[in-house]
């Protein structure tokens, strides 16, 4: 009788036990916010990196995620990390270039030849260093996460040379190496935030974008766009990002946890948008005109955007541009 007594005690006492832990509110809260909504790979890694922050802080940390513009555009929600208004987001390079000049090298076009070179320039001194010197506008950077190659689509004509693109109003991301690249191809570009795309394109205010297969379907751009082509003219990536003024406040022991999750976030955001890309090309043959650019016709876009280059390389860096070139082809000759 009394060992029973004891026994349910014990099992009243860990159930009060586990219900406090869980409803205890947590120390720590991050609320991150995205662009794109929560069929993107990014959203599912961001889950992801939520699970595990969440689980291996013990529950001292909350994360709550925002996707399709909720929190504000890619550069608002940067100013909002630099204010401390907001603790996370994940933009792609060609928005951050404002904030740190570097950054631009990036997006330059035809920049990496394959993803694997992309990850070794990214995750090598380079693309630490750059991640490192965020932290002098107010953010930590994380991790590069990937959002892709650029693809062009439109709603006025199939395009196979830079001769077709003449002419076309093209939204581009708010970044002068993307307008200076279409520019050189004829084209009318117009930059804009991602959360008024659809919208513009809905409404003809432009004829096109340029973006990963992925967002192209997820976002349903296929329904306001007829066309499009696999320029894959730019890799993208995406900089997984905290506010410095919170992450400063967190103990070392949780720095940890967040800073580590996002590593094993970006090993599974590469992994899932690379097969999502592959997989979402193959749905979108089903509901555009997709051309396929042969190599000879995909090296004259190459020939085309050459000059943004020499536009560029001194505003760039020219040292930082050669050094991501020679560890391209270090890379390649591995
Ligand atoms: C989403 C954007 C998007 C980017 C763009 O917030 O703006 O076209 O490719 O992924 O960051």
């Amino acid at each position: 009788m009394r060992k029973n007594l004891i026994i349910n005690l014990s099992l009243a006492l860990l159930l009060v036990l586990t219900f406090t832990v869980s409803t205890m509110a947590a120390e720590y809260t991050i609320n991150a916010g995205i662009g794109l909504n929560d069929k993107s790979a990014q959203y599912k890694s961001l889950e992801f990196f939520k699970e595990l922050v969440e689980k291996n802080s013990d529950g001292q940390i909350e994360v709550n995620l925002y996707h399709s513009s909720q929190l504000g555009d890619d550069r608002e929600m940067m100013e909002a990390l630099q204010m401390g208004v907001q603790e996370m987001t994940c933009p792609s390079t060609a928005p951050i270039a404002p904030f740190v000049n570097g950054f631009k090298v990036f997006d330059l076009p035809f920049l990496f030849p394959t993803h694997e070179a992309a990850d070794y320039v990214l995750d090598g001194p380079v693309g630490q260093d750059l991640l490192k010197q965020l932290e002098d506008v107010g953010i930590v950077g994380l991790a590069f996460w990937e959002n892709g190659y650029r693809q062009l689509t439109n709603s006025v004509r199939p395009v196979e040379t830079p001769e077709d693109v003449k002419g076309l109003k093209i939204r581009t991301m708010e970044n002068p190496m993307h307008l200076a690249a279409w520019k050189e191809m004829g084209a009318n570009p117009t930059p804009m935030a991602f959360g008024e795309l659809f919208s513009a394109m809905q409404q003809g205010v432009v004829d096109g974008q340029e973006n990963p297969w992925g967002t192209i379907y997820l976002q349903n751009f296929f329904e306001v766009q007829d066309y499009t082509t696999n320029t894959g003219h730019v890799y993208s990536p995406f900089v997984l990002m905290i506010s410095k003024q919170f992450y400063d406040k967190l103990p070392s022991d949780l720095q940890d946890v967040v800073y580590e999750a996002a590593q094993k976030a970006k090993d599974h955001n590469r992994r899932t948008n690379r097969a999502m890309n592959a997989e979402y090309l193959e749905k979108l043959k089903d509901v555009m005109n997709v051309t396929i650019l042969t190599p000879e016709q995909k090296a004259a876009f190459q020939e085309a955007v050459q000059p943004v280059y020499d536009q560029f390389k001194d505003e760039i860096g020219a040292d930082l541009v050669e050094e991501v070139q020679a560890q391209v082809k270090e890379f390649q000759a591995q």
